[in-house]
């Protein structure tokens, strides 16, 4: 996954059923990458916000399993927002992306699928660094949402 892939919305298969809907995914079929990693975040404090970092390599699904939040993108120039509340859809988040996220409502689980496992040398954790990181890309490069 390199950082030309845009940023998408995906649904996962949903099986109904009066006991309960079930979701699933599988590695590479609904995910467009071996999943290496899964982390999740939970009993988020009403108006905090987490994120505020982009990854030089690393690709992410986020997915609200329970409740709802807003995600805010960047790729340097354009910023873009999805509400993420549905428990069968997932937000493709492409390596050298900033991310934030805002407006957890109580009670919100967000899993997170990667194509990494966790190394912090892939964090940018600052924003003029993110500004510096992306100018030091190919022009055709810069430009993903
Ligand atoms: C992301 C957004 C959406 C680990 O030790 N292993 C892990 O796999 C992860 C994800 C985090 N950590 C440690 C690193 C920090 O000391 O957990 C602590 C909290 O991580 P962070 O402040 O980066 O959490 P968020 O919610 O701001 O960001 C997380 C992910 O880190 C990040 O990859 O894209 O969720």
């Amino acid at each position: 996954m390199n950082r030309l892939t845009k940023a998408t919305l995906m649904e996962f298969p949903k099986i109904c059923d009066p006991r309960g809907n079930l979701s699933f995914i599988e590695g590479t079929r609904h995910v467009p990458f071996p999943i290496k990693r899964v982390f999740y975040i939970y009993d988020v404090p009403g108006g905090e916000t987490r994120g505020a970092h982009a990854h030089r390599q690393c690709a992410e699904v986020l997915i609200a399993v329970a409740g709802s939040l807003e995600v805010r993108l960047t790729d340097g120039e354009k910023e873009v927002s999805f509400l993420l509340n549905r428990s069968n859809r997932g937000l493709l988040i492409p390596p050298g992306t900033w991310r934030t996220m805002h407006d957890f409502t109580t009670g919100t689980v967000v899993v997170a699928l990667c194509s990494r496992e966790y190394e912090e040398e892939d964090y940018i954790r600052d924003y003029e660094e993110f500004e510096k990181f992306v100018a030091s890309l190919p022009e055709e490069k810069r430009a993903i949402l």
